[in-house]
C-alpha cells in the first residue's frame, strides 16, 4: 500500500506520526512510504534518515496526499489538509469529532474513511492509541499549571510544593484515568496537596496509593464546590470515549476560586470539561475568566515532539501495519471501533445524533 506521512499543520505542532525506523519497517514489509519534506524535523528526524531507509520524500503536502492511500498523521486535518483529502483516502489520526461539527461535516462530504486514534478500543475498554498522549498531556498540565501560578505569568505567586514554614499548594484533578492520573502523580511527587475526583473505586484506590498527600473523592456537587474554592490549580481530565466531555466545573464554582489561580483543561479536544473553557493554541495559550487563568491548548503533547513522536509512533505502528495489509483489518474489533466516518456516514456510536 502507499502510505503518506504529512507534516502537521496545527499551530506550533511539532510531532510526526512515524519515526524513521517505523517508516523503514513499513518499507521492509513491501509498502511504498512517502514523507512530506521536513515533516520529522521538529521531532529530531531529518529527511535523509527516512530516505536512507527507503522512504520517498514528497516536496509538499499536495504531492504527499496525491501519493498516499493510507494517510497517517497525528492531529485532525485542518483547512489546508482538508482541501487535499479524497474519498479513497483511509485517514488514520486523532479526530476528536464530537467537539468539531464543521470538521465532521467536511469529512462526511469528502466521503473518506476516518479512523480516530482516540476511539480504537480494546475489549477491556483500554484506548491504546490515546494512552501515551494522555500521560504526556497529564504531565504537561501539572508543569504548565505550576509555572502559570508564578506571579510574572499572571498567577497568584505560589510555589505548589511548599517548604518549611509555608503551606503546600493544592491541586484538584478531575478524572483518574491516564491523563488525570499522570497529573496527580506529578503534583503529588512535587509535594502539593492533591484531591482527585473520580467515580471508579479501583482508580480512586490507585490515586490514594500515590502518597499521603493525595485524597480521592466522589464528585458530589457540594464537595467539588468546597474543594475547588481552595485550589490553586485545577486540572480537568474526564473522558467519555468518542463523545463530548461532560461539564464538571461550572462558572459559579470557578467564581469561588482566588484570583490568580489556574485551570488546565486536558479534555478540551473533546469540547472541554469546564463551563468556561474554550480552545487555545500554543502561540496564545491562556486567557482569564473570573480572575482565573485558563490554559486550554488542544494539542498539549505537540510541545514535546522529541518525546511524543516516539511514543505515538510506538503505539500506532502495529495498527498501521494492519491497515496497510488489505481489507482484513475490518475484522479487527478494536479498529472497527476506531471508524468515526465512512462513505458520508457517522459510524461511531458516540457521534450518532450529532448535529452536523
Ligand atoms: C493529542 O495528543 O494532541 C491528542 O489529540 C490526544
Amino acid at each position: 500500500m502507499r502510505i503518506g506521512i504529512p507534516s502537521e499543520t496545527k499551530t506550533l505542532e511539532g510531532r510526526v506520526a512515524l519515526v524513521p525506523a517505523a517508516a523503514g519497517d513499513l518499507v521492509n514489509r513491501g509498502h511504498e512510504v512517502w514523507l512530506q519534506q521536513g515533516a520529522g524535523l521538529k521531532s529530531g528526524f531529518r529527511d535523509e534518515q527516512y530516505a536512507a531507509l527507503g522512504v520517498n520524500i514528497a516536496p509538499d503536502a499536495a504531492a504527499l496526499y496525491e501519493k498516499g492511500e493510507l494517510i497517517v498523521k497525528v492531529k485532525e486535518p485542518i483547512e489546508g489538509d482538508l482541501a487535499l483529502l479524497r474519498k479513497d483516502h483511509l485517514l488514520f489520526c486523532y479526530l476528536h469529532l464530537a467537539a468539531e461539527p464543521a470538521l465532521t461535516r467536511r469529512l462526511l462530504d469528502i466521503g473518506l474513511t476516518g479512523i480516530a486514534f482516540e476511539t480504537v478500543e480494546l475489549a477491556n475498554g483500554d484506548l491504546p492509541l490515546l494512552a501515551p498522549m494522555s500521560i504526556i498531556a497529564g504531565k504537561i498540565a501539572t508543569q504548565v499549571g505550576t509555572t502559570l501560578l508564578h506571579q510574572p505569568n499572571g498567577g497568584k505567586g505560589k510555589l505548589l510544593g511548599g517548604l518549611p514554614s509555608t503551606e503546600r499548594g493544592k491541586v484538584v484533578v478531575f478524572g483518574a484515568g491516564m491523563a488525570g492520573g499522570a497529573s496527580a502523580a506529578l503534583a503529588a511527587a512535587g509535594g502539593s496537596n492533591v484531591v482527585v475526583f473520580e467515580m471508579r473505586t479501583d482508580r480512586m484506590d490507585e490515586m490514594m496509593r500515590l502518597g499521603h498527600n493525595v485524597t480521592a473523592l466522589y464528585p458530589y456537587d457540594d464537595v467539588v464546590t468546597r474543594e475547588v474554592a481552595t485550589a490553586d490549580l485545577v486540572i480537568g481530565a474526564v473522558l467519555v470515549t468518542g463523545a463530548r466531555a461532560p461539564n464538571v466545573l461550572t462558572r459559579d464554582m470557578l467564581k469561588g476560586m482566588e484570583d490568580g489561580s489556574v485551570v488546565v483543561d486536558i479534555s478540551i479536544d473533546q469540547g472541554g470539561c469546564f463551563e468556561t473553557s474554550r480552545p487555545t493554541n500554543w502561540k496564545d495559550p491562556t486567557y482569564v475568566e473570573e480572575g482565573v487563568t485558563h490554559f486550554c491548548v488542544t494539542n498539549m503533547p505537540g510541545a514535546v515532539p522529541q518525546t511524543s513522536s516516539q511514543a505515538i509512533c510506538a503505539a500506532i505502528l502495529p495498527w498501521v501495519n494492519r491497515l496497510a495489509s488489505g481489507s482484513a483489518w475490518r475484522d479487527n474489533e478494536a479498529l472497527q471501533k476506531g471508524i468515526n466516518v465512512e462513505a458520508g456516514k457517522l459510524i461511531h456510536p458516540a457521534l450518532q445524533g450529532m448535529n452536523v
